[in-house]
Formats: structure tokens, sequence, C-alpha cells
């Protein structure tokens, strides 16, 4: 038994038909597909990846990454996607932390990853864009057939990175069980079957593109159009031939602002799902208006996957959630005290449930204070339930940006800031923007006597961190409103610059 690799790979044995379709309208089929993952399923075993092992991937988006990830659940590696924009420094954290047997990144990065992976005696191999490198090299001499390695739901099939409140990455351990059971539960209140065909725009080194969006769509044994990332031209030209998609709010906002989108084009699709950021009432209303379909919005996370949907039939409400999935309870607490409050009280959402991760990657101490002792998981978003059981996402408890569906730790970057020359101090916040929803600002306190400019923290901060986390803006001030406590007052900050940011965008 190799939980996924019988649930999502096996089946592709007998998909002589089309599973996937790219940009350029060429078509992969499951056989093709189960084929290539016998293929690079034997090159990590040649170099040593035994069941536990991690395979980390940093590359772009293609048929060969996908293949690769189904490869490392037949082997029974854990899988260790990481963001393209991520900076060799952050990648040699995670490197580092993980500490895989095969790394495989764009032949851009082997220059600077070679230097960390050989000295701990990784094996680097390459992929680009088009699906070529030394990985492609391996997979043509390699054969197709591979027998998938035993597995149990509580072994590990992914980790996957998250930031956190501290400035330092945690890396959610995700199980078969975890994963499989959410793509069960989505299948089945989403109403995914063979004749399904997604549109898939979303990069596949989060949760949303990888396990909602590909697991979901390989256990219902639909169709998937494979789109390199999201491009307005791409969507206007692939919706004929789709029947759903999944994106984050960012994705049909830009959709909405251009006019080729409009109701004739949209009219035989089943299903807009939206999760990962908050969708904008006034955007669900907007699409309703253009398109006459609802959005369906989803709330998950790295670490629990997917927790709640609105329904598929029924009312989907702006502004909410919906419901908890099928075998996921969820509840809302008072944060100090952790007593379990009354519908529509405001609180922090808990869950519980087969999605909920198995800890963070060689954290236990960490682990242990993000769990109560009956299992429910603390969250860290603000949520209020109502007496019909709609679950809302009312603000964040963690101190947390989230633009254009990615998360931002404002620590992690205040850490770097502060740590540039003739700066004492910052505080990063997150501006609303009309494209990402929020985007990252920085307010920074100088050295007294001492002067820098927000050119020069840009600049600086690219070095390190991944461009979606640096600066859109940066402000100065002589000192950095604080209450009796000495904490940072986050929101007269944001009440101050958010206006002053907006006007000059
Ligand atoms: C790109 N940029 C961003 C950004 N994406 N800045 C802030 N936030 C982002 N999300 C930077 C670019 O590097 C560039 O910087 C500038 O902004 C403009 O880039 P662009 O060309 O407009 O961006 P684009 O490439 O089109 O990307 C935007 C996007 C992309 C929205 C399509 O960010 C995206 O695919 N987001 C999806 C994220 C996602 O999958 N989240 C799921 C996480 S899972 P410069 O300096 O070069 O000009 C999860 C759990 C759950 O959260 O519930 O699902
Ligand atoms: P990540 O850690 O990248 O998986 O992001 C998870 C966080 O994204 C959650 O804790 C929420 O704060 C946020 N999130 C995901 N989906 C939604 C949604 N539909 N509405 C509001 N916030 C969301």
């Amino acid at each position: 038994m190799n939980p996924l690799a019988d649930a999502l790979v096996t089946p592709l044995t007998s998909r002589e038909d089309t599973i996937l379709i790219r940009h350029d309208a060429t078509e992969i089929s499951g056989v093709e597909l189960y084929l290539l993952t016998g293929q690079i399923a034997n090159v990590l075993q040649n170099h040593g990846v035994e069941p536990g092992h991690r395979v980390a991937m940093q590359t772009e988006k293609t048929v060969e990454a996908l293949a690769l990830y189904l490869a490392c659940l037949r082997t029974g590696a854990v899988f260790l996607p990481l963001n393209t924009a991520y900076t060799p420094t952050e990648m040699e954290y995670f490197i580092d932390n993980a500490k895989p047997t095969v790394v495989v990144c764009d032949p851009k990065s082997e220059a600077n990853l070679s230097k960390f992976t050989n000295l701990n005696g990784i094996k680097l191999l390459t992929l680009d864009s088009v699906g070529k490198g030394s990985l492609n090299e391996e997979i043509l001499t390699a054969e197709t057939t591979f027998t998938n390695v035993a597995r149990s739901p509580e072994d590990l099939a992914a980790i996957l990175y998250t930031s956190g409140t501290t400035g330092r990455s945690k890396g959610a351990m995700l199980s078969h069980d975890n994963l499989l059971s959410n793509a069960d539960s989505l299948c089945e209140v989403w109403r995914f079957t063979p004749n399904d065909v997604l549109l898939h725009s979303l990069p596949i080194f989060h949760v949303h593109g990888l396990f909602v969006a590909i697991n979901v769509l390989l256990r219902a044994q639909g169709k998937i159009i494979f789109l390199p990332k999201f491009s307005v031209d791409q969507i206007i030209e692939f919706l004929p031939k789709a029947t759903s998609m999944m994106g984050v709010p960012t994705f049909y906002t830009r959709l909405l602002s251009d006019v080729r989108f409009t109701k004739n084009l949209t009219k035989h699709m089943r299903l807009f799902v939206s999760g990962s950021a908050p969708l904008l009432s006034e955007t669900h209303r907007a699409f309703e208006t253009r398109t006459g379909h609802r959005i369906l919005e989803r709330y998950g996370m790295t670490e629990t996957t997917m927790n709640t949907s609105n329904p598929y039939d029924g009312e989907r409400r702006a502004g909410t959630v919906g419901f908890p999935l099928p075998g996921v309870e969820a509840r809302v607490t008072d944060e100090k005290t952790g007593a379990i409050l009354k519908s529509n009280e405001i609180g922090i959402l808990e869950v519980r449930g087969p999605n909920v991760f198995k800890g963070y990657w060689r954290m236990p101490e960490k682990t242990k204070t993000e769990f109560r002792d009956d299992g429910f998981f603390i969250t860290g978003d603000i949520a209020q339930i109502d007496s019909e059981g709609y679950v809302a996402i009312v603000g964040r408890a963690k101190d947390l940006i989230i633009s254009g569906g990615y998360n931002i730790y404002p620590k992690e970057i205040e850490i770097k800031i502060d740590a540039l020359e003739n700066v004492m101090e910052s505080a990063v916040i997150g501006a609303p923007h009309p494209d990402f929803g929020e985007a990252v600002i920085a307010v920074v306190v100088c050295v007294e006597g001492k002067t820098t400019t927000a050119e020069k923290v840009q600049t600086a901060l690219q070095v390190d961190l991944a461009n979606f986390k640096c600066p859109k803006a940066v402000f100065f001030l002589n000192e950095l409103p604080r209450n009796t406590m000495g904490k940072v007052q986050k929101n007269g900050l944001r009440n101050q610059f958010e206006k002053t940011f907006q006007k000059n965008q």
C-alpha cells in the first residue's frame, strides 16, 4: 500500500486519454505521465533516495516538475517544493533545515546552490522551464517500470515551509492521510468528476496549486489545462475548453478588469473557486454581476490544507468561507483563556480533523504550542461562526501580510531592515493594494544623526529576500508609536501610511 500513489498515480495507467494540456496546446496522456513518473522514480532511487528522504524542488512549472512530485510519492520520499522567488540565501536555510538527499533546481540557480549542496553531499539536478536539464538527461536513459514503495497513511508525503511570527520558517509536515483525505473531501463537496477540465494557472509549490488543484483533479480523473503561470490572455484563450478554475482573489480582480472577460465567455463554466486570501465582498458581487457565477470561497492553510468551504448547492455567502469540510471540526475560542465561544462571538479559530498536519519539522516544542490538549490546531485566524454554521474570517491574531496569495511575515523583513547600516529599527505592515489585496510597506527609524533612503533599503533587501516580500514603499519616522507595554502600534502605522501609499501608486 502507498495511499497517495495508489490513489493519484496508479489510475493513470488506464488513462490513454489526455490528462494535461499545455499552453502551446500539446497534450500529455495519463499513460505518458505515468511512465515519466516511473523514470523519475528510478532516477531518484539511483541517487540514493530512500523512503522518508526529502527531495527539494525549486523549478518553473513544467510537466516534469509535476511528475517529480508524483515520483516522490512512488518512492516514498517527502516532497519539498520551494517558491521560485526564493533567493540563494533563503534556499540555503531550507536545504540546511530539511537536509534533502536530492535538490532539483533551475539551471540558472545551479552555480549558487552547488556551492552549498556540494559541501553537504547533496545531489543537485537541474530542470528548466521547458523541461530540459540534467534531470531530463537522466530520465532519457531511465527505466519506466517502477514498483511503488509501501507507505502507511501516517507517513510523510510532503514538507511545505511556512514563515512565522519569529521570522524563522517552519516546515509543515503533511502525511499521506492529510493530503488524501482532503482531496477526497474536496472532490465530493465540489463535485469533481472525470468530465472536469480545470484551468490551472497557480504555482505548484504551494498547497493551493498542488494539493488542492492537482490532487483533486488526479483523484477525480479529470483533465488539467496546465499553464506556466497566471496570465489574463491565456485564461481568456483557454476558458472555453475548461469547466472549472481555482485561483487567488488577485486572479479574479485582474480578470474583472479585462473587458474580454464576459458572461458569454464563462457561461459554460461549472465552478470558480477562490482562496488563500480574503475575497472582498465587492469582488464577489462584481463577479456575479459580470458572469452570473457566484465564486465559491474556501479557507485553508499550509498546516491544514483545506478546512472550510462555501456550499456547492446552497448559498455561497460573500464575506464567509462556508462550513467545515466533512470530518473537520471548527470552533472559536477566547484568545487568552482558550474558552470555547458561542455562535457569533469573535475569537481564534481552531480546527481538528484528518487534514491537520503532523507538526513542524524538527520543532517539537513549537508544534506543542500550536495545539490544544484535545488535538485542536490554533490557526491564528480570528473568526466568527454564525448560528447557521457559516465561518467568517474577520482578522488575524498573527502578524501576517497576505499579498497576491503569498504569506509574508513582517518579522522576517524587519530583522533584515534592522541589520542595515544607519537603521535603528523598523516596522513592516500591510497596506491595502488594488491588485495584490495587501502590499508590504516598511516604516524605518534611522540611528540618530544618520540617514538612509527608501531606495537603499529596497535594493539591500532584494539580495536576500524573495521579491514578493520586498517592501513596495518605505517611509521614515523619528520613532515608532508604542503602547505602554512597549509594543509597536501597527494599526496606528497602517492608518498613518496607507493613504500616502495609495496616493503614490
Ligand atoms: C509577484 N510580485 C508580487 C507578487 N507576485 N508582489 C507581491 N505579492 C505577490 N503575490 C512582484 C513581482 O515579483 C514583480 O516585482 C511585481 O510584483 C509585479 O509582478 P507581476 O508581473 O504583476 O506579478 P505576477 O507574476 O503576475 O504574479 C502575481 C500573481 C502571483 C498574483 C499571479 O503572485 C501568484 O500566482 N500568486 C498566487 C500565490 C499562491 O498560489 N498562493 C497560494 C498559497 S497556499 P518586480 O520587483 O520584479 O517588479 C495558501 C493556503 C490556501 O495560502 O489557503 O490556499
Ligand atoms: P498559508 O500559511 O500560506 O497556507 O496561508 C494561510 C492563511 O491564509 C490562513 O491562515 C488565512 O489567514 C489565509 N487564508 C486562506 N484562505 C483564506 C480565505 N478564503 N479568506 C481569508 N483568509 C484566508
